[in-house]
C-alpha cells in the first residue's frame, strides 16, 4: 500500500464547501471559493465536495478553475439542500414535485460530468408521510432513482446513495437496509455512501456495516459522534479505518462535519483526526 502524507494514497480527502456557513449544517467551509480552495489545498485536502440546492447557483467555473490551479478535484455534488430548502422529494405523492426532484438530480449529473464528479442522493429521497405504510413510497423511490441512475450511466457519472439517520430521513437508515435497496433494485452506476455520524446512530456494529457493504461502498462522510471534526467525539475512527483497509476502499473520504468551533480549526482538526486514526 503506498502512503502519501500519512494516509494510503488511494484514499483522497475532500473538504465540503457551500455559499454560506451555518453552525447547524455539516459543511466545513463556505464563502470566497478561491481563498477556501487554496486553504484546503495547503492543509492537505485533495478535493472539494459542493453543497448547493441547485447547480445553476454554483459558481462552478470559478470553483473548477481554482481547483485546477491548486491541483484539487471536485469529488461530489451533494443535493440534500434541494429537499431541505425547496421540498423536492424522490418519493413525493405529487407527480410534479417528484418529477422536479428527478430533473434537479439530472441537472446535478450534467454539472458533475465534466469534472468526473459523483452525485450524492441523500436527504432528497424525502420522508414517508404518516399515512404511508412505506411500500408505495419505496416503489416511487426505486422508480425515481432508477431514472436518475440510468441518466447518470449515459453521462458516465457515478451516483452514491446515502444511509441517513432516522431524525433526518424516516426510512432506509442502516447501512444494511440501504445496501439492500441498491442491490435489490439493481441500480446502475450506484454505490452506497456511509456517513459515520449516521452510522453511529443507526448501525449496531460500524465495522461489520463497512465489511458487509464491501465493494458497494462508493463514498465516505466522516464526522465524529457529535458531528464535529474527526477526533472531536467518541467514534472509534481507528476501527473505521481498519475496516476501510480490509475492504480495500479506494474512494473519497469527506469532511462533512460542523464548522465548529470555527471553520479553520475544524479543517485542520479533521485532517489531524483522520491521520491519527490511520496510524
Ligand atoms: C448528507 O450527506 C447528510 O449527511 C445529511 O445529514 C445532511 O444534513
Ligand atoms: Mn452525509
Amino acid at each position: 500500500m503506498s502512503i502519501k502524507n500519512g494516509l494510503p494514497e488511494q484514499m483522497k480527502l475532500a473538504a465540503t464547501l457551500s455559499a454560506e456557513l451555518n453552525p447547524s449544517a455539516p459543511v466545513i467551509m463556505a464563502g470566497d471559493p478561491a481563498g477556501r480552495i487554496a486553504l484546503a489545498s495547503e492543509l492537505g485536502y485533495d478535493a472539494i465536495e459542493l453543497h448547493w440546492a441547485n447547480p445553476a447557483q454554483i459558481p462552478l467555473a470559478e470553483i473548477g478553475s481554482e481547483c485546477r490551479k491548486n491541483g484539487l478535484e471536485i469529488s461530489a455534488f451533494a443535493t440534500g439542500r434541494a429537499y431541505v430548502q425547496e421540498g423536492l422529494s424522490l418519493i413525493h405523492e405529487d407527480d410534479e414535485n417528484r418529477a422536479a426532484a428527478v430533473k434537479r438530480l439530472k441537472d446535478f449529473v450534467d454539472a458533475a460530468a465534466p469534472y468526473q464528479a459523483t452525485v450524492i442522493i441523500g436527504c432528497i429521497r424525502g420522508n414517508l408521510s404518516t399515512e404511508d405504510d412505506g411500500r408505495r413510497s419505496l416503489e416511487r423511490l426505486a422508480s425515481s432513482t432508477l431514472t436518475v441512475a440510468e441518466y447518470a450511466r449515459e453521462k458516465n457519472v457515478g451516483i452514491v446513495f446515502e444511509a441517513i439517520n432516522r431524525f433526518e430521513n424516516n426510512y432506509l437508515n442502516t447501512a444494511q437496509e440501504t445496501a439492500a435497496f441498491i442491490r435489490e433494485n439493481d441500480l446502475p452506476n450506484t454505490r452506497i455512501l456511509l456517513d459515520t455520524f449516521h452510522m453511529n446512530i443507526e448501525d449496531a456494529d460500524l465495522s461489520k456495516a463497512i465489511l458487509d457493504c464491501g465493494d458497494l461502498l462508493g463514498y465516505i462522510h466522516i464526522a465524529d459522534s457529535n458531528r464535529r471534526f474527526a477526533g472531536a467525539g467518541h467514534i472509534d475512527l481507528k476501527e473505521i479505518f481498519n475496516s476501510l483497509k480490509a475492504v480495500d476502499y479506494k474512494g473519497f473520504i469527506s469532511a462533512e462535519c460542523l464548522p465548529l468551533p470555527d471553520s479553520e480549526t475544524a479543517l485542520s482538526g479533521w485532517i489531524q483526526g483522520v491521520k491519527n486514526a490511520f496510524r
